[in-house]
C-alpha cells in the first residue's frame, strides 16, 4: 500500500516500515552535488552499508524518471553519482516540476524529509544542513531547509552545519520557527568540519533513548515540524579551524566576485571549499556521514521501541497525510 500516488517505497523499506524494523532516510544532494565523482558514490553506498551495519534499513532518496523514490538501487546511485552537478537540484519549490517533466532529481534535506515523511520515515541522516548564509540580510539566501525543519516531521541527524553559513542567525531563525536544535553529547553546536562553534545548541542530549523519547513526545502530541540533531565530528577527523575558515573566507569572495546566487549558492561554495582544502577536508566529510548514520541509526532503533512501549500515536500517523 502506498501512501502517495506518485511515490514508490523500495519493497525491502516498506516491508521494514510495515513489520516495525527502523529505517533511516538519506539524501541525494550530498551524493550530486556535495562530494566528488566517484567518492560520492562510494559514499553514499559506504552510508547505506553503515545503517544496515546498525540495525536499520537505509532509504536513500531522490527523484527518478519523475517518481518520488525512498530506497533507491546500485544503479540509482550511481548514476546520480556521476552526473554530478548536471544533475537538478531539488528542493521543495522544484520538486512538482521535476515529477511532471519525468526528470530525475537529487533531493536536498528539504526535498528528503518531504519524502522520507510521505513514507513514513521519521529520522533522517546527512552531513550538514542548509541555513540562513552569510551576508543574508543583504542577499535574502536563506535555505529553504529551514521551513521545512518547521512543518515536517522528521528528525535530521547531521554535523551542525557548514560556516559558509551564518550560524548565529540560523539558529535565530530556527527559534524562530520552533525547531529545537540538540547537541548530542555536547553543549556547542558543532560546525561541520570542527566539533565546536562559538554558539551553543538549546538542548544538549546524550543517549539515543533520550533523543528518540523527545520526539516522541513531539509527535504524540501533534506538534509539527522536525528537529535539529547536532553530532560532531569524531575528534580524530575534525579539521584546524584556520584552514577551513581561510578556504570558506575564498570561496564566499570567489562566489560574491562571480555574482553566484540563488540555488547555485551552496553548490558552488562546497566544491570550491573542497578543492580549496583538497583530500583532507572530504575525508573529513565522509567521516561524519559514516558518523551520523551511525546515530541515525541507533535514534531509529530507539524510536521504533518507544513507540511499541508507549503505543504509535496517532497524531503521528495524521502528520503523514498533511504533509
Ligand atoms: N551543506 C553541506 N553539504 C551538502 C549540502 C549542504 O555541507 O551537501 C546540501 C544539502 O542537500 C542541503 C542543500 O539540503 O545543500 C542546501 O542547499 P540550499 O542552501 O540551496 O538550500
Ligand atoms: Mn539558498
Amino acid at each position: 500500500m502506498n501512501l502517495n500516488p506518485y511515490l514508490d517505497v523500495a519493497p525491502e523499506v516498506q516491508h521494514a516500515l510495515h513489520s516495525g524494523v527502523p529505517v533511516v532516510a538519506l539524501e541525494s544532494t550530498i551524493i550530486s552535488h556535495g562530494m566528488p565523482y566517484s567518492q560520492n558514490v562510494q559514499t553514499a553506498l559506504r552510508v547505506e552499508q553503515e545503517v544496515r551495519a546498525h540495525g536499520a534499513v537505509p532509504a536513500t532518496i531522490a527523484i527518478v524518471n519523475g517518481r518520488l523514490k525512498a530506497g533507491l538501487s546500485v544503479a540509482d546511485i550511481e548514476q546520480l553519482g556521476r552526473s554530478g552537478r548536471e544533475v537538478v537540484k531539488v528542493s521543495r519549490r522544484d520538486v512538482p516540476f521535476v515529477v511532471a517533466a519525468e526528470a530525475t532529481g537529487a533531493t536536498t534535506v528539504a526535498s528528503t524529509m518531504i519524502i522520507a515523511a510521505m513514507a513514513g520515515i521519521r529520522v533522517f541522516a546527512t552531513g550538514g544542513i542548509g541555513g540562513v548564509h552569510r551576508g543574508a540580510a543583504e542577499s535574502f539566501d536563506v535555505s529553504a531547509d529551514l521551513q521545512e525543519l518547521a512543518r515536517t516531521p522528521v528528525a535530521v541527524v547531521c554535523a551542525g552545519a557548514k560556516s559558509i553559513l551564518d550560524l548565529r542567525l540560523t539558529l535565530e531563525y530556527l527559534e524562530t520557527h520552533g525547531v529545537p536544535v540538540v547537541g548530542y553529547q555536547t553543549r556547542s553546536l558543532p560546525a561541520f568540519f570542527t566539533r565546536d562553534s562559538a554558539f551553543d545548541v538549546d538542548y544538549r542530549l546524550d543517549s539515543p533513548e533520550t533523543i528518540a523519547k523527545v520526539l516522541h513526545a513531539k509527535w504524540g502530541m501533534g506538534l509539527d515540524g522536525g528537529m535539529v540533531i547536532a553530532n560532531p565530528i569524531p575528534a580524530e577527523y575534525a579539521m584546524p579551524r584556520e584552514a577551513i575558515e581561510a578556504a570558506i573566507e575564498q570561496s564566499l569572495e570567489e562566489a560574491r566576485a562571480q555574482g553566484v546566487g540563488g540555488k547555485e549558492s551552496t553548490p558552488f561554495l562546497l566544491a570550491r571549499v573542497c578543492e580549496l582544502t583538497g583530500g583532507d577536508s572530504l575525508a573529513s566529510n565522509i567521516q561524519l556521514v559514516l558518523n551520523n548514520a551511525r546515530l541515525a541509526s541507533a535514534i531509529s532503533r530507539c524510536l521504533v521501541q518507544v513507540q511499541g512501549a508507549l503505543g504509535y500515536p496517532m497524531a503521528m500517523r495524521a502528520g503523514l497525510a498533511g504533509v
